[in-house]
C-alpha cells in the first residue's frame, strides 16, 4: 500500500511573481554568454560515462528515476532494492568543476516510498535533500554548481535514512577538474555496500530486511555493485595486458568501512577519499561509509585479479569479491608463475642436532 504524505506547498505562483519582476538582461559585453545545455550521460555499473571533453562549464541536466523493484541478491535469493536509476549502484554521473546541474528527481508511480537525495558533491542545505523530498510519481528539481572537483557518493536521506541506505539507495557522482582527469585505457564502477536480511546468507527466497541486524551492524551480505557475484563470470571486469585502469570505487555502507584491495595489484595511484590528491604505490586504501577513492594501476600481466575488501571473512562468507581478468601475453620478467613443485629431502636423524 502507498504511504501518502500531503502535498508540499507549490512554488509555481511565487517563481510566476518572481519572473514578472526581474530585471531584463542588456545586451552587453559584460553578460555572460549564454552557456551551452547538456543532458548528462547516466551509465549503469560497471561502466562509467565518457571523459568530458568541454573545456568550459556547462549547464547540465540530469534526470534520474527511483525504481523499487525485486532483484537477484545471491543464487537463489531475492530483496526488494530501492534504486536510482534501476541498479544497485545507482546510475554514474559525470559532471565538470563550475557545471551548472540542473537536477530532476522522479520517484516512479509504482514505488512504495517517498524518497529524495544528498548528494555529497552539492554546497547547500541537505546536499539536496530537502529540495528532492519527492512522493510516489512525482519530479522534483533543484539546481547546485559543482564547485569542488572529486568523486563523491550520493544516497537517498529520507527517514529512516539507514534502511534506505541498506536497501541499496546510493551511487557516485564524479566532478572533474578543470583540467580533467589524465586519460587511461579503461575505467570502472565499483561500490560496496552491506546488506542485513531475515535469513542467514544464502537462505532462499526474497529476503525481507532486518532491522535489528542493521542497528547491531551484523551485515548478511558485503558485496561490490549490488549482490554477490556481480563482478564474477560472465560479468567480471576485463582488461588487456599493459592496459592502464582506474577505478572510481564508493562506499555505499550503511555501516561498514571498505578495506579495498586488488589481490596481485599494486595501486599506482590512489587519489584518497575521492579528493584531488594522490598517494602512489599503495596495496590496501580505507574507503569509509559515504565515501570513496579513485585508484589507479596499469595492468602489467594477464591473470585473475580479484576485488575484495580485506576484512577477509567479507570476501569469502558474505560475498565481497569480484574479478578483473586481464589478458595478454605472460610477462615472466614481471611474474613467472609456479617454477617448481618438488618435495625437498627429509634430512636424516644424523643431521639433525
Ligand atoms: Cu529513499
Amino acid at each position: 500500500m502507498k504511504r501518502l504524505h500531503p502535498h508540499v506547498l507549490p512554488c509555481a505562483l511565487a517563481s510566476a511573481l518572481a519572473a514578472m519582476f526581474a530585471i531584463p538582461a542588456l545586451a552587453s559585453d559584460r553578460i555572460a554568454p549564454a552557456r551551452e545545455t547538456i543532458h548528462a550521460v547516466l551509465t549503469a555499473p560497471p561502466m562509467v560515462p565518457a571523459p568530458l571533453t568541454r573545456k568550459t562549464p556547462a549547464h547540465v541536466v540530469v534526470d534520474l528515476e527511483m525504481i523499487e523493484k525485486d532483484m537477484r541478491m545471491a543464487d537463489g535469493v531475492t530483496y526488494n532494492f530501492w534504486t536510482f536509476g534501476g541498479t544497485v549502484p545507482g546510475s554514474f554521473i559525470r559532471v565538470r568543476k563550475g557545471d551548472t546541474v540542473e537536477f530532476k528527481l522522479k520517484n516512479r508511480h509504482d514505488s512504495h516510498m517517498s524518497h529524495n537525495i544528498d548528494l555529497h558533491a552539492v554546497t547547500g542545505q541537505g546536499g539536496g535533500a530537502e529540495a528532492t523530498f519527492t512522493l510516489p510519481g512525482h519530479e522534483t528539481q533543484f539546481t547546485f554548481k559543482a564547485l569542488n572537483p572529486g568523486l563523491y557518493i550520493y544516497h537517498c536521506a529520507m527517514a529512516p535514512v539507514g534502511m534506505h541506505i541498506a536497501n541499496g539507495m546510493y551511487g557516485l557522482i564524479l566532478v572533474e577538474p578543470e583540467e580533467g582527469l589524465p586519460p587511461v585505457d579503461k575505467e570502472f564502477y565499483v561500490v560496496q555496500g552491506d546488506f542485513y536480511t531475515e535469513g542467514a546468507y544464502g537462505e532462499p527466497g526474497l529476503q525481507p530486511f532486518s532491522l535489528e541486524k542493521a542497528i547491531d551492524e551484523h551485515p548478511t551480505y558485503v558485496v561490490f555493485n549490488g549482490s554477490v557475484d556481480a563482478l564474477q563470470g560472465d560479468n567480471a571486469l576485463t582488461a588487456k595486458a599493459g592496459e592502464t585502469i582506474r577505478m572510481f570505487v564508493g562506499n555505499g555502507g550503511p555501516n561498514l568501512v571498505s578495506s579495498f584491495h586488488v589481490i596481485g595489484e599494486i595501486f599506482d595511484k590512489v587519489y584518497t577519499e575521492g579528493g584531488s590528491k594522490y598517494q602512489e604505490n599503495v596495496q590496501t586504501t580505507l574507503i569509509p561509509a559515504g565515501g570513496s577513492a579513485m585508484v589507479e594501476f596499469k595492468a602489467d600481466v594477464p591473470g585473475n585479479f580479484v576485488l575484495v575488501d580485506h576484512s577477509i571473512f567479507r570476501t569469502f562468507h558474505k560475498g565481497s569479491l569480484g574479478i578483473l581478468k586481464v589478458e595478454g601475453e605472460k610477462n615472466p620478467s614481471i611474474y613467472t608463475g609456479q617454477q617448481h613443485d618438488i618435495e625437498y629431502p627429509e634430512a636424516k636423524p644424523a643431521d639433525k642436532k
